[in-house]
C-alpha cells in the first residue's frame, strides 16, 4: 500500500505555476531555545509562496542562518532554489520526474524540501484534501512530545520539565552537552521516575565520551538522540554496541540510503525524519518504509519551524512508521504570536488534532507574516 502511495505521488502532475515569491520571516521566541551547538533568540525563516489559479501553496525551509545546526543557511538555500532548483520546475513534468532532476543537485535536502513541500500544499488544496489524504494515509490523532533546550540550572530544568508534564506531553526530551549531562538527566529521573525521557547531544561527543555516556545507560532513557558527529554513522556503530540504551540518529541522516546504511551498520535503532532535512515527505515515505522493514521506529523531529513547517511535520506523522512521540510542540511555547491559524494545541491525552482544512490545513493570516517580514522577493 504504502509503494502504492509512493508511486501515486511521483506521477502527480506539476500545474502551471504563475507565481513564485521568497519571503523571509523573523519571529521572537518566546524564550531561547539552546543546544550543544547554538543558541537561538528567534526564528528567522525562508518562506516559498507559490500561486497557482488563485491557490496559494506554502513551503518553509528549515535552514538557520548559520550553518550551526546544518551546512544550509537561508542563504545557501535561496541561492539553490533560485538558481538551480526553481527552474527545474516545469508544467508537465510529474513530481517524481521533478525529483529525478533535483538529484543531479548534490546535497541542500532543504532546499529541495522547500519547494517540493510548497508543490504538495498547493496540489492538496487542488484537490481539495488534506495533505494527509493527498500522501494517502488515514487521519489519525499525533502524539506530541517536546524538546527542552540547555538551561542556566538544574532547578531551572526540572521546572522546564515540571511544565511539560503538567501540559501532557507524552514525552520530554531534553538537551544534553559536555558538563550538562548526567548530574542534569539524574536530577530529571529522579523527579520524574515514569516519565518517557529521551537526550539529543546535537553531536557533542567523541567515542572517547564512551565511558562516560554509558552512565547513561542507568536511567531509563528512551534513546540517546545524535551523540556523536553530525557527518558520522560508523563510529555512532561502534558506541551503539557500548550502550544498551538504543542511539537515534538525526543529523546524520540525510536519505533513505544514510537511514538504510546506519541501521545495517548497527549506527542507531530508532531515526528521526525531519521531513525539511532529507529533502522532504517522499523522502520521508521511502525512510519510514525502509526503517518499518527493518524493525526500527521512526519520528518527526522539528526545527522550531514556524505554523508552515510544523503543520507539514503534523501530516508527516499520519505515515506509517511513525510510532514514536516527535518533537511537535504547542505553538504556544515557541512565539507568542504565529504568522498562521490555527495554532498548534495539545488536546485530551496530550494529542495533536490535525486540522481538517485542504492543503496543510493552515492559513497565512497577511497582517501578522507582514509583521514579522523581513524581506520578500518575487522571483516568477
Ligand atoms: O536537534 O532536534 C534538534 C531544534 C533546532 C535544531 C535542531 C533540533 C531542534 C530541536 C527542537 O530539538 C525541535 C522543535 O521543537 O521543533
Ligand atoms: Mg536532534
Amino acid at each position: 500500500m504504502t509503494t502504492d502511495n509512493l508511486a501515486r505521488l511521483e506521477d502527480l502532475a506539476i500545474v502551471p505555476i504563475d507565481e513564485i515569491e521568497f519571503v523571509t520571516v523573523r519571529l521572537p521566541f518566546v524564550s531561547p531555545f539552546g543546544t550543544s551547538v547554538h543558541t537561538w533568540t528567534c526564528k528567522e525563516a525562508l518562506l516559498l509562496r507559490v500561486v497557482s489559479g488563485g491557490l496559494v501553496g506554502w513551503g518553509e525551509c528549515v535552514a538557520d542562518p548559520d550553518p550551526f545546526y546544518a551546512y544550509e543557511t537561508t542563504t545557501t538555500a535561496r541561492h539553490v532554489l533560485k538558481d538551480f532548483l526553481l527552474p527545474m520546475v516545469l508544467p508537465g513534468f510529474t513530481l517524481g520526474a521533478l525529483m529525478a532532476a533535483f538529484g543531479r543537485v548534490r546535497g541542500h535536502g532543504m532546499a529541495k524540501a522547500t519547494i517540493e513541500n510548497a508543490l504538495l500544499d498547493l496540489a492538496a488544496r487542488r484537490e481539495r484534501v488534506p495533505l494527509h489524504t493527498l500522501l494517502g494515509y488515514p487521519r489519525k490523532p499525533i502524539m506530541s512530545g517536546i524538546s527542552i533546550g540547555l538551561q542556566e540550572s538544574i532547578d531551572a530544568l526540572l521546572a522546564a520539565v515540571g511544565e511539560a508534564v503538567e501540559a501532557g506531553y507524552h514525552r520530554v526530551k531534553m538537551k544534553i552537552a559536555r558538563g550538562k549531562d548526567v548530574e542534569w538527566v539524574r536530577a530529571v529521573r529522579t523527579r520524574f521516575p515514569s516519565l518517557q525521557l529521551m537526550v539529543d547531544a546535537n553531536g557533542d561527543y567523541d567515542l572517547v565520551s564512551a565511558d562516560h555516556l554509558k552512565r547513561l545507560d542507568g536511567l531509563d532513557l528512551m534513546m540517546i538522540e545524535q551523540p556523536l558527529s553530525y557527518s558520522d554513522i560508523f563510529q555512532h556503530a561502534t558506541l551503539q554496541r557500548e550502550l544498551k540504551t538504543p542511539i537515534c540518529l538525526d543529523e546524520s541522516i540525510h536519505s533513505e540510503a544514510d537511514a538504510i546504511a546506519a541501521i545495517e551498520m548497527g549506527a542507531c535503532r530508532i531515526i528521526n525524519v525531519k521531513q525539511g532535512r532529507v529533502g522532504g515527505l517522499l523522502e520521508s515515505i521511502r525512510i519510514a518504509r525502509a526503517c518499518a522493514a527493518r524493525g526500527v521506529p521512526v519520528w518527526s523531529g522539528g526545527m522550531d519551524e514556524t505554523g508552515i513547517g510544523r503543520a507539514v511535520n503534523i501530516h508527516l506523522q499520519a505515515v506509517d512508521g511513525f510510532t514514536l512521540p516527535g518533537d511537535t510542540s504547542e505553538t504556544r511555547r515557541y512565539f507568542q504570536e504565529d504568522i498562521v491559524e490555527p495554532g498548534v494545541v495539545l488536546g485530551p491525552g496530550g494529542f495533536i488534532d490535525i486540522s481538517p482544512g485542504a492543503g496543510t490545513g493552515v492559513t497565512v493570516v497577511p497582517e501578522r507574516l507582514a509583521r514579522y517580514t523581513l524581506e520578500r522577493e518575487r522571483v516568477q
